[in-house]
């Protein structure tokens, strides 16, 4: 009798075949983080470390979703396959289509190079950056040259997913007034590329005179994150922010570009996650007694940390 072959590592060679309905079914299994999925994502470990990881982040609006239809078609035009990622399912990203001839051909309907997701927004935010972290493994293991993910948004889930993203693009739209604080004080320390889109707009000029003012501020480094102005709509600017991208992969430099080091900042996220889950939930004396000598002031926050790791067994020097 013939064994019964494995469905999992049946799976995973459809995903390295690039099998569109494979690829699909696999990231619906990494999603939810089930059994299936977690045996999947282990027999398509070996295979990751091919694509050039790129996140566009940045507020509702900016017009990520549009600028990121428009790098599908430029990465298309420089032969490149493209998987995207999308955690904003409010913006839909259409695989090209918008910018009619000039690249109608990537209509990503029909054309293999393109897989676009949209992941589900159900659970709480720390819980989506996980899943595009499996689902970008995924398109990873199934050759696509580029992977983008979009985010929305500022907060803890976007610098997650610009852990384990090698270029970071920042999108920021002009005349967001008050916004562009909160932008600041967050997304703008993770950019390795600012895209100032729609540059079409009165206040564009100013928007990256800003930009360019804060960079002026910081300390010099080997590589200085390029202001670019670009029009989604359209499609002005995204050749150059295309460069911009492949510019950053070649500087080499930067640690995040090993796939070695992506995994270990998603086993970082998920550790951390474990931790915060276990001082919060568990109903433990000990814990409990830490706390009461924070509050009494008799230890600062940093020692009461490092005690808490002790007394859930984690060792520190
Ligand atoms: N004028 C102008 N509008 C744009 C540009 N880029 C995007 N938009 C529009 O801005 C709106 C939001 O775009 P979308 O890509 O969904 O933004 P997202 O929420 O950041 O993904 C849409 O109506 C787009 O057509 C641009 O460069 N210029
Ligand atoms: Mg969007």
């Amino acid at each position: 009798m013939q064994p019964r072959p494995d469905p999992i590592a049946a799976m995973a060679a459809a995903v390295v075949n690039a099998d569109r309905r494979a690829i699909a079914k696999a990231i619906t299994a990494v999603e939810c983080e089930s059994a299936e999925g977690a045996a999947l994502l282990k027999a398509l470990h070996s295979r990751l470390g091919h694509a050039r990881v790129i996140g566009v982040t940045g507020p509702p609006g900016a017009g990520k979703s549009t600028l990121v239809n428009v790098l599908i078609g430029e990465f298309r035009r420089r032969g490149r396959r493209v998987g995207v990622i999308a955690v904003d399912p409010s913006s839909p990203i259409s695989g090209g289509a918008i910018l009619g001839d000039r690249i109608r051909m990537i209509d990503h309907g029909t054309d293999d190079g393109v897989f676009i997701r949209s992941l589900a927004s159900r659970g709480h935010l720390g819980g989506l950056s996980r899943s595009a972290a499996r689902a970008v493994d995924v398109l990873d293991a199934a050759g696509f040259d580029v992977v983008i993910v979009e985010t929305v948004g500022a907060g803890q889930s976007e610098v997650e997913v610009a852990d384990i993203a090698h270029t970071r693009i920042v999108v920021c739209p002009p005349g967001l007034g008050d916004d562009v604080q909160a932008i600041k004080a967050g997304i703008l320390e993770i950019a390795d590329i600012f895209a100032v889109n729609k540059s079409d707009t009165p206040l564009a000029e100013r928007a990256e005179r800003e930009l360019l003012a804060m960079l002026s501020l910081r300390a010099r480094a080997a590589w200085v994150p390029p202001v670019i102005r670009t029009v989604a709509t359209t499609g002005a600017g995204v050749k150059e922010l295309a460069d911009a991208v492949e510019a950053h992969g070649q500087t080499g430099a930067d640690p995040r570009h090993g796939v070695v080091e992506r995994l270990r900042r998603v086993v970082a996220n998920l550790a951390a996650d474990e931790v915060r889950s276990r001082i919060v939930s568990r109903d433990n004396p000990e814990l409990n007694a830490l706390a009461e000598t924070l509050r009494r002031g008799e230890v600062d926050y940093r020692e009461a940390a490092l005690r808490a790791l002790e007394v859930l067994g984690i060792r520190h020097d």
